[in-house]
């Protein structure tokens, strides 16, 4: 029998067996974090305390995340579903290096400490600096050079406080059913002046928790879907042959919307500043079902998000290009000659805006966790191109709350800490200013030289306020994340 190991994750002595797949929608992805039993989370926090309530402080610092079909899974969908809820499979297949190291260490307090000085996912940065930054000791494409790109948490309530724009439009397939309907959301491009999108940024991508995504480039372009501007003007096509209701043999389209009705064949769509590219909210006046993957590992539900691009090239929908009955009023039209499939680009379930390209020295922000949590939440992160401003007040808000919990023994002299917490209020109210040239020149002048000797020497050197290693390190890639934050324009 395999030997009972103790991981954060791993649901040990949890008897419910489930069905992998289903079991991701109803389970709260931190529920097995410091579960029942499990003592690995407490060994790692005790050798470092300053994780607690960071991103390490998670079971994503030992475990991995991974990929079924075209889902990605974060660190506890994939435990669920290579472990499984009765231990049935290989825990082991779920550990990231620095979990590796940790188990062939013994699993305690003394491996905690052992594998510090390892480099564990082989980034060139030892797992203690890694720990020190709020890096991923585990994880290569983290380090304490990464700097975040800005972000914007939006929830539901934030979204519809922008001016709604409702759409009647066709919803036109290759081969799953055409349909018109009514969609009601923020137009995309409202949504990313609201983030404070950059001048120079070209394009956006939309990710959806199941893993899929699509790129909206701002402006019109051959092939794709644009977020600036309106689309043209359509109009409606009915045919009875069309209509599924009337023709359930070989029909293609579902006309049984409550926004049809009244409409005739021919009849212009007109829709109130003109159709866009829509961050949907409703459909038919009502919310957007949820998602979540059915047990087949299929997404069911569309919400709380579905980005809803109109058709750029108007016309009817088209049969179906699987149907063998293709001499019909409106073939299948492979070339869109006539007609474009729109729905195809039509993202459900979307829980990442990225604002592209990535501002210089900025990285993609860490999403993994994110998707489902931000289903069942009603959030939608839009980051990339975007005003830095709020993700940097918010880090530097952090590191003061950080610097307020540092003790004696922490700092050279007793009044360094509370001075230096001072001092970040000082940086925090020029950020809140705008006055990012001053925050800079506080940043490099008075706060970076006073906790920078370990990166700089190897130790701490002798003007360095703040003594104990591991906070300075904190303090000092928080600092340089800052830096780089602040010169983005
Ligand atoms: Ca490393
Ligand atoms: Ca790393
Ligand atoms: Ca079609």
């Amino acid at each position: 029998m395999r030997k009972r190991i103790r991981l954060c994750g791993a649901l040990l002595g949890v008897g419910v067996a489930l069905a992998a797949a289903a079991a991701f929608v109803a389970t709260p992805s931190q529920a097995a974090y410091h579960h029942m039993g499990e003592m690995d989370s407490d060994f790692f926090l005790e050798v470092h305390a300053d994780a607690a309530g960071t991103k390490l402080d998670s079971c994503t610092t030992c475990h991995g995340g991974g990929v079924v079909g075209k889902a990605t899974l974060g660190s506890c969908e994939w435990c669920h579903f290579t472990y499984g809820y009765d231990g049935h499979g290989d825990i082991m297949a779920t550990l990231n290096p620095y979990g590796t190291d940790y188990h062939d260490a013994g699993s305690d307090v003394a491996a905690v400490r052992a594998i510090e000085t390892h480099d564990s996912d082989g980034d060139g940065y030892a797992n203690l600096d890694e720990i020190a930054a709020v890096r991923y000791p585990g994880d290569a494409d983290d380090d304490p050079t990464k700097v975040e790109a800005p972000f914007r948490v939006y929830e539901l309530a934030e979204i519809e406080a922008m001016a709604a724009h409702t759409q009647f439009q066709l919803m036109n397939t290759h081969k799953s059913g055409d349909y018109y309907c009514e969609y009601t959301g923020a137009p995309m491009e409202d949504v990313l002046a609201d983030a404070g999108m950059l001048s120079w940024a070209a394009s956006v991508e939309v990710r959806a928790a199941d893993g899929f995504g699509a790129t909206h480039p701002l402006d019109p372009a051959p092939g794709y879907y644009h977020v600036r501007g309106t689309y043209p003007e359509s109009t409606f096509y009915y045919a009875e042959e069309a209509d599924k209701a009337l023709n359930p043999v070989y029909g293609w389209c579902d006309y049984g919307a409550p926004s049809v009705a009244g409409r005739a064949n021919g009849d212009p769509i007109v829709v109130d500043g003109g159709a866009r590219l829509l961050l949907a909210y409703k459909y038919e006046g009502a919310y957007l079902q949820p998602g979540g993957l059915g047990s087949n590992g299929k997404l069911v539900g569309e919400g709380p998000f579905r980005v809803v691009p109109p058709q750029h090239t108007p016309g009817p929908p088209d049969q179906a290009s699987t149907s063998l009955i293709q001499d019909v009023l409106w073939p299948f039209d492979g070339p869109e000659l006539f007609t474009d499939h729109n729905a195809g680009f039509s993202s459900k379930c979307v829980t990442v805006i990225k604002v592209g390209p990535l501002p210089e020295g900025t990285t993609d922000i860490d999403t993994t966790e994110a998707g489902w949590e931000y289903i069942r939440d009603g959030k939608v992160v839009v980051y990339g191109a975007i005003d830095p401003i709020p993700t940097a007040r918010a880090k530097a808000g952090d590191l003061r709350e950080f610097v307020s919990t540092l003790e004696r023994t922490d700092v050279r002299k007793a009044k360094m800490a509370g001075v230096y917490a001072k001092k970040l209020g000082v940086l925090l109210k020029q950020i809140e200013r705008g006055a990012v040239a001053g925050a800079g020149a506080k940043i490099s002048d008075d706060l970076l030289p006073k906790a920078d000797g370990v990166v700089t020497a190897g130790a701490p050197d002798r003007n360095d306020w703040v003594t104990d290693s591991s906070a300075q390190l904190r303090i000092y890639w928080a600092l340089q994340e800052l830096l780089t934050l602040l010169a983005i324009e």
